[in-house]
């Protein structure tokens, strides 16, 4: 299913002048509100692929009717998403969740409705049907050489795919790690997991980068090989200029201050970007800003100072993706509600006083400092981004009209109320 883009007009049309009120009132209380908006239309975020259907437990999954039931699927919901909120133009694919089988066909698919292809992930963390070896213990780090190959070997076919796809990353999460203290030896695995990237390394393409994702616990529960951002920096500062930290927002043990973490990436030029996700407890994939929206601005304070020194384009710097599985909300609804979260934290960074803000800190004025970051978080921004959506032809409020075009009832119908999408 796809939406036209004058039904979106003419439902937009009902909230015109309520919006445009809004609009005039901020745009004439912050300075640069243009610039902003400007920004916004140029930001964009992608969505996995594995986000699109009903996320599950080890305890249970319910399946929330009218998922996708194929690639191809995925895609039209990623469709739906970007024909709404016009910040969604491109979907990251996790092999072998979602295999390109025909590649162009997929390919021209997507380009219909606006979208191209983020970073490839490759999945060595769960056996799949036919595979010979068995990553119980383990993938790139494992003890035994061939089944280290076999996950480079699977690393090396997730390029490919990605290659006919015209995706320029691959994104290497390892769930590789030990559950009881004496059961691994650190250094060892670790300069295996080196050795296997580096073989991954030699296979990329020129023109493309590898992210090396990092996390705590989970499914290991004594030491994760890839635990914290300084390993995966180090794996990626032996690697070369390819390779990079990848930050995931889920993969920190509470309270850590990551936007410390984001800073000091970005300075070293080493920060490959961001699964965006929010938790309260561990890597619970809720969706961005619903728990801890301010610490998803400061952020984006880092990333906005950061990246202006370093001269780096805002949209296409680094890479903005998703990474959630919701259990209990529509995941199209869950998508737009993230989407809005980041950019929302992104606005407001932008509206900080990044001068006022050195001075402040030059004066050791700390007082000064916090009224000038939180005038910025407390503004509502939703206006800019609601006008910024206007102008690219999507929806001033992308849930309303979602819900307002039955678009669930419209999948349940096409696709049935059973299906179940690939993923988590
Ligand atoms: C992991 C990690 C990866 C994601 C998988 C599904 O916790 O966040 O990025 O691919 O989950
Ligand atoms: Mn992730
Ligand atoms: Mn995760």
């Amino acid at each position: 299913m796809q939406l036209e883009k004058q039904l979106i007009q003419n439902l937009n049309n009902d909230v015109l002048s309520a919006h445009q009120r809004k609009f005039n009132y901020i745009a004439g209380e912050v300075a640069g509100a243009e610039k902003v908006v400007k920004k916004l239309e140029a930001f964009n975020i992608a969505i996995p692929s594995w986000a699109l259907g009903t996320g599950g437990t080890r305890f249970g999954r319910f399946s929330g009717g009218g998922e996708p039931r194929s690639l191809e699927e995925k895609i039209e919901d990623v469709g739906l998403i970007h024909a709404l909120n016009r910040s969604s133009n491109s979907i990251s694919l996790h092999i072998p969740w979602d295999i390109p089988g025909n590649a162009s066909s997929i390919k021209s698919l997507a380009s219909q409705l606006g979208l191209h292809f983020d970073a490839v992930n490759s999945n060595t963390f769960q056996d799949q049907q036919d595979q010979a070896l068995s990553y119980k213990y383990g993938s790139l780090h494992h003890v035994d050489k061939a089944v280290r190959k076999q996950a480079v070997d699977h690393n090396i076919e997730v390029i490919k795919y990605g290659i006919e796809l015209g995706s320029k990353a691959l994104s290497v999460w390892l769930a590789d790690g030990s559950n009881f203290p004496g059961q691994l030896n650190f250094r060892g695995v670790f300069q295996n997991t080196y050795e296997s990237l580096h073989e991954i390394y030699n296979a990329l393409p020129d023109d493309w980068k590898i992210w090396i994702e990092y996390k705590p616990y989970e499914p290991n529960f004594y030491s994760t090989t890839i635990g914290d951002w300084g390993q995966s920096y180090l794996l990626a500062s032996k690697l070369g200029a390819k390779a990079s930290t990848l930050v995931d927002l889920g993969h920190h043990l509470p309270n850590t201050n990551i936007e410390q973490i984001v800073a000091l990436l970005l300075m070293e030029g080493k920060l490959a970007g961001f699964h965006f996700n929010d938790s309260k407890y561990g890597d619970d994939d809720l969706t961005v800003g619903s728990i801890n929206p301010y610490q998803l601005f400061l952020i984006f304070n880092e990333l906005v100072e950061g990246m202006d020194a370093r001269g780096l384009d805002h949209a296409t710097g680094i890479g903005w993706m998703i990474d959630a599985s919701h259990n209990v909300k529509d995941p199209v609804e869950d998508l737009l509600q993230s989407v809005e979260a980041i950019k929302i934290a992104y606005a407001q960074a932008l509206l900080i006083d990044q001068h006022e803000l050195k001075a402040a800190q030059q004066n050791n004025d700390v007082a000064k400092a916090q009224d000038i970051l939180q005038a910025a978080y407390r503004t509502d921004v939703r206006p800019l981004l609601a006008e910024a959506r206007l102008r690219s032809g999507g929806a001033v409020d992308p849930v309303a009209i979602f819900r307002k075009l039955n678009v669930r009832d419209q999948l349940i119908k096409e696709r049935g109320l059973k299906t179940v999408a690939t993923g988590l």
